[in-house]
């Protein structure tokens, strides 16, 4: 049988691009999100190629996380590969005027719900003896910048998490794989100041930013390695960033 995969945040950007991917390796897709609408749209699309399941659920509501993976249908339970893609970026400024609803909804959703989905999807990989977890961090998570803080640091808590799976998990035959992307045009800067459509555009102003595609084809590439391989760390950045902030624009 195809293998599984189950991908957070598959509603838009780099998940949706993840689960376009997966599709083209003949994955059967456990696709998850809040919006319902696109959920059901994405699987009419993929619908004809392959084999899908949706998930509605917020990754910050424990409860939520733990009912969605239980009530997986007996022939979904078996998990080959899991995402921790879900996640954003809210709001940007100095930590003595933060927003502190902001860094819950970071924290909660990059941290907690990343933890609480991989809780509830690891045990079935361990009793398996095989599996692959591909983390979403950021070049955020590696380098901090200014009037970003909280977000850097709920990335700088993905890469040690990457790290932390590794050595819990390399001894159940499960990979991990993390990976970093720089600046990659999605519809995460327009949640990032709240859908103002004129800020969110100037972030990617003057350059050529990363596409979804971009960061969908390295991640197929690290879950299409031979058994005895893993794809450990890819950081990934468009030609004219040099760093997190350090981007050339003409
Ligand atoms: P998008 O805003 O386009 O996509 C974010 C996805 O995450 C959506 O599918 C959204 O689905 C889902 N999501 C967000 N919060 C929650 C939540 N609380 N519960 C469930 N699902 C949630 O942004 P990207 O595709 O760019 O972001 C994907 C990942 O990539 C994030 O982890 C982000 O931090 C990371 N990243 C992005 C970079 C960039 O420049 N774009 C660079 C580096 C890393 P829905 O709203 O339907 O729930
Ligand atoms: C998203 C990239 O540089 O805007 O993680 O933080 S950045």
């Amino acid at each position: 049988m195809a293998q599984t995969a189950f991908i957070t945040g598959a509603t838009s950007g780099i998940g949706l691009a993840i689960a376009n991917a997966f599709a083209k390796l003949n994955y059967r897709l456990i696709l998850c999100g809040r919006r319902q609408e696109r959920l059901d749209e994405l699987q009419q699309t993929l619908g004809n190629e392959i084999d899908t399941y949706t998930l509605n659920f917020d990754v910050r509501d424990r409860a939520a996380v733990e009912t969605a993976v239980a009530s997986l249908p007996e022939d979904w339970q078996t998990i080959d590969v899991l995402v921790n893609n879900a996640g954003n970026a809210h709001g940007m400024g100095p930590i003595h005027e933060g927003d502190v609803d902001d860094w819950d909804a970071m924290i909660d959703g990059n941290v907690k719900g990343l933890l609480y989905v991989t809780r509830a999807v690891s045990p079935g990989m361990v009793k398996n003896g095989r599996g692959h977890i591909v983390n979403i961090s950021s070049i955020a998570g590696k380098q901090t910048y200014a009037n970003g803080g909280v977000y850097c640091a709920s990335k700088a808590a993905v890469e040690a998490l990457s790290e932390g799976m590794r050595l819990d998990l390399t001894q159940h035959g499960i990979k991990i794989t993390n990976v970093a992307p720089g600046a990659v045009e999605t519809e995460f800067s327009l949640v990032r100041f709240k859908g103002d459509e004129a800020r969110a555009a100037k972030i990617y102003e003057g350059f050529t930013p990363l596409t979804a595609t971009d960061i969908a084809d390295a991640v197929a590439y690290a879950v299409s390695a031979p058994a005895h391989v893993t794809i450990a760390d890819i950081t990934i950045l468009a030609s004219a960033q040099a760093a997190a902030t350090t981007i050339y624009r003409k």
